[in-house]
């Protein structure tokens, strides 16, 4: 399974490894944990790290290399956590002539010659730990690649708190940790938030609306995030702080599409145990069954839409 990636590997000089756009915790952690691995495993490799887009956490991780396309042409290009083609930060990732990937999500479509997909992982850097464990121990690997991959686990199960995360996330992050690096340093690092984040988040659940039929929600506009200085992608996260609020089964944030959509709103819908994903399908959205989204609703949508989630908690906890 991972044996044509590592021959891949072992066949090139230089590698070249794409996250993908927008990228978070585990796309920065994944890159540079396999990349930082790599150069220890193989020094005389010249291996880079590729990707223009600025995304959360980016201050943990190192800038990107520059990178030309003759250089991209001659290497192995590799992507981590990124399921679709389009969704590779720099399409110049397909001039390489020969591609491999390491994925987790359910939805990967593929795209490389030689593609790793691990759904049941939570994390894309799961995946790489999986990798380096098929070639040594991972206890034994330099302490800045453990750093990185632990970062990309913490960042996909919210520090092992969300429902992808199992055992085998615990139990990779803890042959990472053996490294020694700081737990608390690194989470710390992964959760920090500028104060002004910090400030919009306090605001936003002063918003947050609570039915009595078990579901949560709440509003964040253009005014909400113009008043505190923060733009669209700050805010698309607040809806998981609903997530540690006792007697809700779902929850939605609706969030001003300002960008695209003045005036309207996408929807972010999450559950304990109903599922909602078919709700979202009728406002022509998608997602997994605990975790879906929908585009540019106008607000009396989003009440319609309420009403319907009110239904399907109704059914779900009367089964
Ligand atoms: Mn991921």
């Amino acid at each position: 399974m991972f044996s044509q990636i590592r021959d891949c590997i072992e066949s090139y000089d230089t590698i070249t490894i794409f996250r993908h756009i927008k990228p978070d915790g585990d796309a920065y952690g994944s890159q540079f944990g396999l990349a930082t691995y790599l150069k220890y495993r193989y020094p005389n490799k010249k291996i880079y790290c590729v990707g223009s887009n600025e995304g959360r956490n980016a201050g943990l991780f190192p800038e990107a290399d520059v990178v030309s396309d003759e250089l991209i042409a001659s290497s192995l290009a590799i992507s981590v956590d990124t399921s679709t083609k389009d969704r590779v930060d720099d399409q110049r990732m397909f001039l390489a002539k020969k591609t491999c990937k390491f994925d987790h999500h359910d939805s990967s479509e593929p795209y490389a010659d030689h593609e790793v997909v691990f759904p049941k992982q939570s994390s894309c850097a799961e995946v790489i730990v999986k990798f380096i464990e098929s070639i040594e121990p991972v206890e034994n690997i330099p302490v800045q690649a453990a750093t990185y991959l632990y970062a990309g686990i913490i960042s996909d199960t919210q520090d092992f708190s969300i429902t992808t995360a199992n055992y085998e996330s615990l139990e990779l992050a803890g042959k990472l940790a053996r490294t020694g690096f700081s737990l608390s340093e690194v989470h710390y690092l992964v959760n920090r938030q500028p104060a002004k984040i910090f400030q919009v988040t306090s605001a936003f659940r002063a918003r947050m609306q609570f039915t009595d039929n078990h579901i949560g929600y709440g509003y964040c506009d253009k005014a909400l995030m113009d008043e505190y200085g923060v733009e669209y992608t700050d805010c698309k996260d607040l809806v998981n702080q609903f997530g540690i609020v006792g007697d809700i089964e779902a929850w939605v944030l609706f969030i001003e599409d300002y960008l695209e959509h003045p005036g309207e709103f996408n929807a972010s819908l999450r559950s304990r145990g109903c599922i909602v994903n078919k709700i979202a399908s009728r406002y022509g959205g998608g997602g997994h069954k605990q975790a879906a989204g929908t585009k540019a609703m106008p607000m009396e949508k989003t009440k319609e839409l309420l009403k319907e989630l009110d239904a399907e908690v109704t059914r779900y906890l009367s089964k």
